[in-house]
């Protein structure tokens, strides 16, 4: 098909990719935006765009037979996945061979599917990650702008002490307290006041519906609710979604070449056509970032990367642990899907760790306490081009998991022990108590300073810039996506500065 032409092409439509969208069209650079998943607006014929976790449908999972759930089993029963139709559905599974990697796919990316908490990283932390980056400028500007932009607010703790729909949170904050460890409360894009009317059932449920990782109908202030409809709003910004970007060339003259494949909700190819542009921003993801660069070096077409493209990946130290409570101690059959409160270890010696209490929402009681760990893991893979099918390839092994268990264990060893209480063994499959074969927070593949400048340009290729998590080089410390977003706009700041001009 005959290519469109545009001054910049941004690739997929998440966190970092909505951050350069709208800084782009407010600097009336006119913009199209590729996104491979589909635009979340229509409901279906349940009156709902998304499905919920309890009856997932099509709509659950990207192109899947069966649902993908971090929960494999309860009691070890088969009782929480289910069959589905092949969908372009809101949340993908990546399975590699030694780690599974859970991304949103749709106009929004993680922001979709992600539990909405908006953490800053301690800034002692930030400073031993990006240690090229201005740490002073960080918190003075660009954090602040990317909560004020997301929309992050907090649990009204007099609510949080009372609701029934935060016991289980109450439940594992006492029992840490027990261990002598500190809980924060963690900030969130949830509108708390939508979720207190939720409780009183003034207006449609969602956080208290055990809506989140298949998308929440209500509520979440996700980015095609905050950065995409500001960058809409320009009027210099267009989407075009199903719309996914397989490779990259530059254009002889200047500027690049993309080749989109366009599907239609069945998968089948409905055109493949090309795209030009003067300015290329990549924020597919950690995964997808890094595949198309990795493609490019590879095929020669865009040869001025480096050997530290496909290095830095982590999946943030991400552990997933379940303890046992004591059957006079339930943890609630009624469960806000939206996590709010973290057991903050990090300061820990040799085994930091910041805990999220998370929800099971599983509509019965369960006595489950469930916890998303992050630890300071050090280890960390890279990423390949299998040479046979072209797909992308992470080279992780599950024993490089064994530093986050460690860390993970000491500290739940410790609740139990203050507690009496055990781990659970019948959640994850294969009797195991820590889960480490799968990760939420991707980080890393096209890390800052190293595959890229201080800004996220891609050396020898003028005009080319990777925006999105692919930059952090495998750990923040705490839930990527406000450190993603602020980096974000840090680094399109300094290129609309510096490199683009407009007309
Ligand atoms: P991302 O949001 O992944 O967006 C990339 C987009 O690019 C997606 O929409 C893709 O469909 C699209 N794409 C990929 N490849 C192509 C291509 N070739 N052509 C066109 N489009 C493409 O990128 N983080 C937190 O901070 N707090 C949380 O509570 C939290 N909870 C999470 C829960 C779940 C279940 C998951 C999966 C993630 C969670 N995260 C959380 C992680 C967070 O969502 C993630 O770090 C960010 O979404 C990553 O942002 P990026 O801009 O890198």
């Amino acid at each position: 098909a005959a290519g469109d032409s545009f001054p910049a092409v941004v690739v997929g439509s998440g966190y970092g990719a909505s951050v350069a969208a709208l800084r782009l069209g407010e600097a009336g650079v006119t913009t199209l935006v590729l996104e491979m998943g589909r635009l979340w607006e229509e409901p279906a014929a349940d009156g709902k765009v998304f499905c919920g976790m309890l009856n997932p449908d099509r709509r659950s999972m990207w192109f899947k037979d069966r649902t993908e759930a971090p929960l494999d089993t309860l009691l070890w029963l088969d009782v929480v996945n289910r069959p589905i139709d092949r969908y372009p559905g809101a949340l993908d599974r990546v399975n590699f061979e030694e780690m599974s990697v859970y991304v949103g796919r749709g106009v929004g990316g993680g922001s979709l599917v992600n539990g909405g908490m908006a953490v800053t990283p301690a800034r002692s932390h930030f400073e031993k990650v990006l240690p090229g980056v201005d740490a002073d400028e960080m918190y003075r500007t660009y954090f602040p702008r990317a909560r004020a932009m997301l929309g992050v607010n907090s649990v009204d703790p007099d609510w949080f002490g009372s609701t029934p729909y935060y016991r289980y949170a109450r439940v594992a904050r006492d029992q840490a307290h027990q261990a002598g460890l500190t809980t924060a409360y963690v900030p969130n894009v949830y509108d708390f006041g939508y979720m207190e009317r939720e409780e009183r059932g003034d207006v449609a449920a969602s956080a208290l519906a055990s809506e989140v990782i298949y998308g929440n109908n209500h509520g979440k202030r996700s980015l095609d609710k905050t950065y995409l409809a500001a960058a809409l709003g320009t009027g210099k910004v267009t989407l075009r979604t199903m719309s996914e970007v397989e490779s990259v060339r530059p254009e002889p003259g200047g500027g690049y070449v993309l080749a989109v494949k366009e599907i239609d909700v069945n998968g089948s190819v409905v055109s493949r056509s090309e795209v030009s542009c003067r300015y290329l921003f990549l924020g597919a993801g950690s995964l997808g970032t890094t595949e198309l660069l990795l493609r490019a070096r590879e095929s020669g077409a865009l040869p001025g990367l480096g050997e530290e493209l496909g290095t830095g990946w982590g999946p943030n130290g991400n552990i997933m642990t379940g303890r046992a409570n004591h059957p006079w101690n339930p943890t609630g059959a009624r469960q806000s899907a939206i996590p709010v409160l973290a057991i903050d270890d990090w300061n820990h010696p040799t085994h930091p760790v910041f805990a999220e209490i998370a929800p099971v929402p599983a509509g019965i009681e369960t006595g489950i306490s469930l916890y998303l760990a992050i630890t300071d893991n050090p280890e960390r893979g890279t990423f390949e081009l299998d040479p046979a099918s072209g797909k992308l390839r992470l080279n992780w092994r599950r024993g490089q998991n064994a530093p986050a268990v460690a860390s993970a264990k000491s500290l739940f060893d410790r609740v139990n022990r203050a507690n009496g209480t055990s781990y659970r063994y019948d959640l994850f499959g294969d009797d195991r108590a820590f889960a480490g074969d799968f990760c939420y927070h991707p980080l890393g593949g096209c890390p800052l300073g190293a595959a890229t400048d201080a800004y996220g340009r891609l050396p020898g290729h003028p005009g080319l810039y990777a925006v999105d998590s692919s930059l952090i080089p495998g750990s923040i410390g705490v839930n990527p996506f406000v450190t993603i977003t602020a980096l974000a706009e840090r680094n399109i700041a300094r290129v609309l500065a510096e490199d683009v001009t407009t007309g």
